[in-house]
């Protein structure tokens, strides 16, 4: 449970340290609704206005009113531009600065009192140095801008789960991606006054100058803060995302005893109405928003799939042992290319209306273009020229969509359920062209630590870097663990002694491809058949071949009925390639020793295990 249920409502002195009385008569301030602000919030509030000299203040109470005058505003000043009222009412486009447009794993860091606390997964920096060199960029950055303070929830407003924070920011675009994305507002802030001070994240946010050479994204875990300067991008400017709800929040949820994870969140209900809860984590641009948002085929017209969430889960065990999970976004802020009527129709509809669009091209009657939209031509590119195939394509890769969560057809009623979702299964992917099968299930709960532990992605263009290259992604998590991850898997483990009723543990890969590169699986909706198959094992009701690296299907035991796919490719879908898998356990294996003495041995010898019987086999 939260440290801070059920405590009175704090009693707050007057804003006797008001800035105002400080001096500076060129602040035009709006106060929040309420005026009972813990000390420290306040307080740190004057000491950011003091360092970044904000032209005006403006705390953010989260109405529509606000979105629409912030809408207006960003029209009036070039940051949007609307799009076609009729056939998409209410969406807006802004186009980034070209310098500005994905993750920047490289200028993003951990900053522990000690550097082995980070661990070699992240960069490091000492807390005193990093502020220092961070707040020199903060000075004066926000002259002649005005300042949000923007109190967000990341959860549902009254789950025992949920944590708040508050985002200072000079980007209105920035507000308006958090209030779709968040429970931004007023009644985050009335559960931040009730909860006190100390309790709640604080992450300060400048766009700077988006300067790549003046961008640092750092993390404080052991202070709750994050301060971000240079970028205007969802991943380094959303400070609730992956700043506070995996970074931040993993280095809590070790501390508390829980996960806070890079998974969707999905309901499967049957044909007899029973729904299994899936959480899956798959690396950055891997379809995490398809597999949430999931239509049956019509093969499986008589199932139903309910979307909790798409990006982060945080797990919690309840009192019976069993792994509940709460989405703590509100909103999606998934990837626009590829997206069209058949590989995702949901989130396809959901995006013609109330929506903002970043870094994707236009069409002459001013719609929305993508690649892979399959309707419309392109006329002009994400850097708002006229669109020429010579340039590149017209929307940027990681070009995104941005909308809440409400839009979505099939959003789940339970998102807003304050204990979760039970979870049957957790499933971990990558994206690989060879090696892992389509779907396998670990033996149990340890050797699930170390199916999540080795896996490997090919890098996509959510990241700033080169796409296409194999890489350890563990969990999903390589850019998102705010601690060593040494320490994460041992935690990962540690609930193997909490509880006798986990989740089943799979691994799955769509994006296996024979010689010529063609996909050997058809993925999108018919991925339920394989969610179908995994939900089958955790019934009990399907039989397996057990093999060294753990279960794989039987064959015919993935319902292929109305697909067009050989038995031939079905087999090479589920089968393994020793050779290729001893190889792939001993680069595991060298990998995980990279952690040296922190390492649990007893992941080590999970992997052990798996090598010896491959070697027998
Ligand atoms: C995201 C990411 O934006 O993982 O969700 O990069
Ligand atoms: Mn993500």
């Amino acid at each position: 449970m939260h440290a801070a249920q059920g405590h009175e409502i704090a009693i707050m002195r007057p804003l006797g340290t008001d800035i105002r009385q400080q001096n500076d008569s060129r602040i035009a301030f709006r106060e929040p609704t309420m005026t009972t602000k813990p000390d420290s919030l306040q307080q740190w509030v004057n000491e950011v206005a003091e360092l970044t000299n904000p032209a005006a203040i403006h705390w953010c109470d989260g109405s529509d009113a606000e979105y629409e005058d912030l809408i207006k505003q960003m029209l009036a000043d070039g940051t949007l531009s609307e799009l076609n009222n009729e056939s998409y009412p209410n969406c807006y486009l802004h186009l980034s600065d070209p310098n500005d447009v994905a993750r920047v794993e490289h200028l993003t860091f951990v900053c522990t009192s000690e550097e082995d606390d980070a661990g070699p997964n992240n960069n490091w920096m000492a807390p005193a140095e990093a502020h220092a060199k961070v707040d020199a960029l903060f000075a004066g950055a926000m002259q002649g801008r005005t300042m949000y303070v923007i109190p967000y929830c990341m959860g549902p407003i009254d789950s025992p789960f949920s944590r708040c924070g508050v985002e200072i920011s000079d980007s209105p675009y920035v507000v308006v991606n958090m209030k779709l994305m968040t429970r931004m507002g007023t009644a985050a802030l009335a559960r931040i006054e009730r909860e006190g001070e100390g309790d709640f994240v604080k992450g300060l946010h400048s766009t700077g100058d988006l300067s790549p050479d003046r961008r640092m994204i750092m993390h404080f875990p052991e202070e709750l803060s994050i301060k971000s300067i240079g970028s205007g991008y969802g991943g380094n400017a959303l400070l609730g995302k992956k700043c506070h709800a995996l970074r931040i929040a993993s280095h809590q949820a070790r501390q508390e005893g829980w996960l806070a994870e890079h998974m969707l969140i999905v309901g499967i209900e049957n044909p007899d109405g029973e729904t299994h809860y899936i959480a899956c984590a798959l690396p950055s641009a891997c379809g995490k928003t398809n597999l949430a948002m999931l239509i049956p085929p019509d093969s499986h017209a008589d199932w139903k799939v309910w979307t909790l969430g798409d990006d982060i889960a945080w797990l919690h065990l309840d009192d019976e042992g069993r792994l509940r999970a709460i989405n703590p976004e509100s909103g999606y802020f998934g990837v626009v290319p590829g997206t069209n009527s058949k590989t995702n129709k949901n989130a396809f509809d959901m995006i013609t209306h109330d929506a903002i669009y970043t870094n994707v091209g236009r069409t002459s009657n001013n719609e929305p273009w993508w690649e892979d939209k399959q309707v419309g031509e392109p006329a002009y590119d994400w850097q708002g020229r006229d669109y020429d195939a010579s340039n590149g394509p017209a929307a940027h890769p990681n070009s995104r969509f941005t909308v809440a969560a409400c839009n979505n057809p099939s959003y789940s009623s339970l998102a807003e359920a304050p204990d979760g979702v039970p979870i049957s299964a957790i499933v971990f992917g990558g994206r690989r062209k060879e090696l892992a099968p389509l779907v396998y299930q670990s033996k149990d709960w340890k050797h699930g630590v170390l199916v999540g532990a080795g896996v490997a992605s090919e890098t996509t263009a959510a990241n700033v870097g080169e796409v296409g290259v194999v890489r350890r992604d563990p969990m999903a998590m390589k850019p998102f663990c705010g601690y060593n991850f040494a320490d994460y898997w041992a935690h990962w483990l540690s609930f193997d002694e909490r509880s006798d009723k986990l989740p089943k543990i799979f691994h799955i890969n769509w994006f296996r491809q024979d010689k010529q590169g063609k996909f050997l699986w058809p993925g999108f909706g018919e991925n339920l058949r394989v969610l179908r198959w995994i939900i089958e094992r955790c019934e009990g009701r399907v039989d397996a071949i057990e093999t060294a690296i753990g279960y794989l299907p039987k064959s015919g035991d993935i319902d292929t009925t109305q697909l067009d796919i050989s038995d031939a490719t079905m087999q090479a879908l589920i089968s393994i390639d020793k050779a290729q898998w001893l190889e792939e356990m001993s680069a595991i294996g060298e990998y995980l020793d990279s952690y040296g003495d922190r390492l649990p041995a007893a992941l080590k010898a999970e992997q052990q295990k798996v090598v010896d019987q491959l070697s027998q086999a």
